[in-house]
């Protein structure tokens, strides 16, 4: 936990070595790991046989962070079915008496140690527990500045999504948000299993289908048919709901990919277990086909120095085709890991036995 938690150094965070260890090179035509053929399937999870795949992208549109795409294998593993939601959520917090990191009061030594030196400490009152949420511009704004649509609200949290006096009652089904990694690898922990690292997240998001677009296809929506929950309208003003959802929908809302897993797209994000690095697959492209990349050892943001930052996958109800379209598999971000807001939850892996 490293990263600003107030207002504005957190805003700037939300900014649409590697490490690989036993980086080897794959072997040619070996078999994915049927580890789990004998093992009977967990609760709400996706046994994901694992393979050989492209990971990031080429494509002249993809983010410089995408690039280039690279050989990766990964080993089978499971996956959750679907992002962890409000309720299993609950039941995690009721059984442990877990308090998010939105609900706890900004850390100022920690926070300082990400801004830049001689930063002076903001009011008590803007260190109290709180957490960003979206809140849509009025009028058309600069697609730079996310202070637009992003406030630091306080009192914001998983159960209080929208601040002091709202609620997630009737919502049981919808993903948690509002959390941060941390509280993400608490549940995980809790719940006997860990984050996906990035390559297993991306290779599951493509439900084993490569070389197009997005999971389903080339097609955003094929047939006229809304296959993600993604941004509609002009961003940040107004969402039009043309795939039936302005906002955060319940889980197992959109088809199932190849996998059997719902929503790798849009919704909301997904926080995987790897630091960010922007530059990572530039550093690790000319290491071959690389066995189960746990990540870059550090992070480093070309448009965020200072801060550390943890992958985050998959796109939210915030994304669209002329803003971020991160509902893409190989579309990626860095999030710092003390940081939750409104559209970043999570799912859960769990390797073999
Ligand atoms: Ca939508």
């Amino acid at each position: 936990m490293h990263t600003p938690r107030s207002p504005g150094s957190m805003l700037a965070h939300l900014a649409c070595t590697l490490v690989v260890a036993g980086a080897l090179g794959c072997a040619d035509g070996a078999p994915a790991s049927h580890a789990a053929a004998s093992e009977s399937a967990p609760p709400g999870m996706r046994w994901i046989p694992g393979g050989e795949f492209t990971m990031g992208s080429d494509d002249p549109t993809a983010h410089p962070n995408e690039r280039p795409a690279h050989r990766v294998r990964v080993d089978g593993f499971w996956m959750d079915e679907t992002a962890v939601t409000n309720a299993e959520f609950a039941r995690f917090v009721a059984a442990t008496g877990y308090v998010t990191v939105a609900e706890r009061a900004v850390d100022w030594e920690q926070l300082k140690q990400d801004l830049p030196p001689g930063t002076p400490k903001p009011p008590d009152a803007d260190l109290a527990p709180g957490s960003l949420v979206f809140t849509p511009a009025r009028e058309r704004v600069p697609l730079s500045d996310l202070s637009g649509w992003w406030r630091w609200q306080q009192g914001a949290c998983w159960k209080h999504p929208a601040g002091p006096g709202s609620t997630i009652d009737g919502q049981p089904e919808h993903p948690v948000v509002h959390v941060a990694w941390d509280d993400a690898v608490a549940y995980a922990t809790w719940a006997g299993k860990r984050l996906p690292t990035e390559a297993e997240w991306e290779f599951a998001a493509r439900g084993g289908r490569y070389g197009t677009r997005f999971a389903w296809g080339d097609e955003l929506r094929p047939g006229g048919k809304p296959m993600a929950n993604i941004w509609s309208g002009t961003f940040p003003v107004e969402d039009t709901a043309e795939d039936g959802f302005a906002g955060v929908a319940p889980v197992r809302s959109f088809p199932p990919n190849g996998y059997g897993l719902y929503e790798m797209g849009g919704n909301v994000w997904n926080w995987c277990s790897d630091w960010f690095r922007s530059d990572a697959f530039a550093r690790r492209s000319a290491s071959g086909c690389l066995e189960n990349p746990p990540g870059p050892r550090d992070s480093w943001d070309a448009t965020d120095p200072l801060a550390k930052k943890r992958v985050i996958k998959g796109g939210s109800y915030l994304c669209c085709a002329s803003y971020c379209e991160s509902y893409r598999p190989s579309a990626r971000r860095g999030t710092p890991p003390d940081t939750g807001s409104s559209h970043v939850g999570f799912r859960c892996a769990r390797s073999a036995q």
